[in-house]
């Protein structure tokens, strides 16, 4: 068994909220400033985080639920696409704006364990669907970009997660194998994405992706806890002692499995 090298995180909804309070937001007024009177509630919003990535999720909004839209003002009737893509690019400056104000703070214990991790000289990474001036403007508003070696966002490879593409790219680009790393996700999509790569993943979830099949996760939490925030483990086996997921407890895992 590999002893264990790195911890690799998702973004939305792992390291924080995002989602509900962000990134919807964000694509509400960048809908609202093209015009537009789509609203996604916060009920629809959980079924659309069905389509991994932003611009995905514009395209299958239109197709599901406006088959009919005609991108609305451009004489040269641009090609879809580039309609969604200015789309997003308006969402992603909302976004942007939005962790400024320090809307979305990370979630507990995420602090915590990198700044542990970090001191073990444990390599940290980032895999995240996200595009990546979002996955790196909350990273500078929360953390610091610079304590990732790698950051995989977006675009960089072709198929989205649950395709296990992305932790794929991260393996080969830091020379690890799958079994020196750990994985943290939020949901069923991330899961089978690093699942499908061969990582051991914990998964702590949140209210849109409780409820979704975890099976294939080493440690299923309510969010990674603090001293003073006990976790809730919803599935799994921890020590009888532990209420909060710390680096001895994280390699107890790693070897575990
Ligand atoms: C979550 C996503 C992202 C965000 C929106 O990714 O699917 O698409 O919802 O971000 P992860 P963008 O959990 O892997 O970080 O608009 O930048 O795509
Ligand atoms: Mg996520």
């Amino acid at each position: 068994m590999s002893g264990l090298a790195a911890l690799i995180f998702d973004v939305d909804g792992t390291l924080a909220d995002t989602e509900r309070d962000g990134h919807r937001i964000a694509f509400n007024r960048a809908f609202a400033e093209a015009a537009l009177d789509w609203h996604w509630s916060v009920e629809l919003y959980g079924k659309l985080l069905a389509i991994s990535g932003g611009k995905e999720r514009i395209r299958f909004y239109l197709q599901q639920y406006c088959p009919d839209f005609q991108p609305p003002y451009n004489p040269t009737v641009p090609e879809k696409s580039e309609f969604i893509a200015d789309l997003h690019a308006a969402k992603t400056k909302h976004y942007q704006e939005l962790l400024a104000d320090g809307a979305i703070p990370l979630r507990p214990g995420v602090r915590r364990l990198l700044d542990e991790a970090r001191t073990q000289a444990v390599r940290l990474a980032i895999a995240t669907t996200s595009a990546l001036p979002n996955a790196t403007a909350l990273l500078e508003q929360t953390l610091d970009p610079s304590w990732f070696e790698v950051i995989a966002a977006g675009d960089l490879v072709p198929a989205k997660k649950p395709a296990p593409d992305i932790y794929e790219y991260v393996l080969a680009k830091m020379g690890l194998t799958p079994g020196e790393c750990l994985v943290f996700e939020d949901s069923q999509h991330g899961l089978q994405a690093a699942h499908q790569a061969g990582l051991k993943t914990v998964v702590t979830v949140n209210d849109y992706t409780q409820g979704q099949d975890f099976t294939d996760a080493i440690l299923l939490l309510n969010h990674l806890g603090e001293p003073e925030q006990p976790f809730t483990v919803l599935a799994g086996e921890v020590p009888d002692d532990a209420s909060y997921l710390d680096m001895a407890l994280v390699r107890h895992l790693h070897s575990a499995f």
